[in-house]
């Protein structure tokens, strides 16, 4: 892992490539272009060794058992939350509660709080810029409890249209769900000000950090979101898990998600009384070794510096754009002004699979399709895009690949 002596220069790319090693491969003949960072980040060897330690050397159960490995997994297991809190400012380890994602997270909120604390006739806002992650458990939740979904309009550049947001606030209005940037597009929202008109209204806020948690600098407690959420396997992690932070105050009045050991304090045949936050929520022997693995991934990012890699991908993400747009036949899907690294496009009279699967040939990974965002999509009048998406470990001679194999397609197939 990173340390003090072995700290990574943060624009020192070459540097940081040889952490991973997946990277270092021939993929259809080309060395391998990774663009698909949106979808999964690769991990660093580090994260990788952290899995073969824990199983290699101490796979015991937590919180239960007394010997020795037992404790020595339960601490590092607890060692990832102390870190989790940090790497969100959180007020407290008890806020922190570990899930398989930010697909289970959402889950967990709208299944616990939704349907602990929704009424016939409440009003749900989501935006039209979410995955299909934070649109489907709150129709789920919305249908059972008779409650309304209202959607944030969505501008031609794709940012969202704050007007139109404010005039879907009503008094109804009881929960706003929203990401933190856009998977699709890249558009990073303004968060802030959305949390802040709902809780004039006393409404709570989710946010779905899937695209910013590589990325972005994250402070609930300066954001003040109700809820936030996070994939270890988008932030150099494992898959599998990831976090739900809430606050304290509202994970203490909602529900259990799911019932089992280790969320209770005591069981009888009659009545069963729960465990103390966090555990209350994590039923079950949880993913010991990925979220052992997870603190070594945040650590990589807090010891580059989300600044830092802020400024590479943004530095990416502007010359990639600079350069496709030298491409007649290409159209960006997507043009806010804050934007994360990532670049969705389409050209004009080729499937967007086809450039997906020619781009694979050339050894280039970018993702096609509707990315989880049909609704969007449809806003546009499309069916997908291609998608290109950055990390801190591609570089611009890649961009150069992606724009080279870009063009010789565009003429091959003309
Ligand atoms: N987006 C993409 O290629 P999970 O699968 O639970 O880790 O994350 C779901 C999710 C939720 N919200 C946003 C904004 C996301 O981007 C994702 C995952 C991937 O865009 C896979 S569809």
């Amino acid at each position: 892992m990173p340390n003090s002596t072995s700290i990574l220069s943060p624009i020192d790319v070459e540097r940081i490539r040889k952490e991973f090693p997946i990277l270092h491969q021939q993929v259809n003949g080309r060395d391998l272009v990774y663009f698909d960072n949106a979808a999964t980040s690769q991990k660093p060897a580090y994260v990788i060794q952290a899995l073969t330690d824990y199983y290699q050397g101490y796979n015991a159960n937590i919180h239960r058992g007394i010997h020795t490995l037992a404790e020595r997994a339960t601490k590092a297991y607890e060692a990832t939350r102390l870190t989790a809190q940090q790497f969100i400012n959180a007020a407290s380890e008890q806020e922190i509660i570990f899930t398989r994602g930010v697909t289970e997270s959402i889950n967990l909120v709208a299944s616990s709080y939704g349907r602990a604390f929704l009424r016939e006739g409440d009003e749900i806002i989501l935006s039209g810029l979410e995955h299909h992650s934070n649109i489907v458990p709150w129709q789920m939740v919305a249908a059972e409890k008779k409650a309304i979904l209202k959607i944030i309009p969505v501008t031609d550049e794709g940012e969202l249209d704050l007007d139109g947001y404010k005039k879907l606030l009503t008094s109804k209005t009881k929960i706003i769900a929203v990401n933190h940037a856009s998977n699709s597009l890249g558009t990073i929202n303004p968060v802030k000000e959305i949390i802040q008109l709902a809780h004039q209204l006393g409404a709570v806020v989710l946010i779905d950090g899937a695209q910013a948690g590589a990325h972005l600098p994250i402070d609930v407690q300066k954001m003040d979101c109700d809820f936030y959420c996070l994939s270890s396997h988008k932030m150099y992690g494992p898959t599998g898990t990831g976090i739900l932070y809430g606050k304290k105050e509202l994970l203490e009045k909602m529900p259990p998600y799911q019932g089992g050991g280790e969320m209770i304090k005591e069981v009888t045949f009659e009545k069963t009384t729960y465990n103390d936050l966090p555990y209350k929520f994590e039923a079950g022997t949880p993913n010991i070794a990925d979220v052992i693995a997870f603190k070594f991934a945040m650590d990589f990012i807090t010891e580059l510096g989300k600044e830092n890699i802020a400024a590479h991908e943004h530095d990416l993400l502007l010359y990639a754009t600079q350069q496709i747009l030298k491409l007649p036949a290409v159209k960006l899907v997507g043009t806010a002004t804050q934007k994360v690294s990532v670049l969705s496009f389409r050209v004009e009279g080729i499937h967007h699979f086809d450039i997906g699967q020619m781009l694979d040939a050339r050894g280039i990974a970018v993702r096609t399709g509707h990315h989880c965002t049909q609704p969007l999509m449809d806003r546009y009048g499309i069916e997908g895009t291609v998608r290109a998406s950055f990390s801190v470990y591609n570089t611009k001679a890649e961009i150069d690949q992606l724009i080279e194999g870009l063009e010789r397609i565009i003429n091959f197939m003309k």
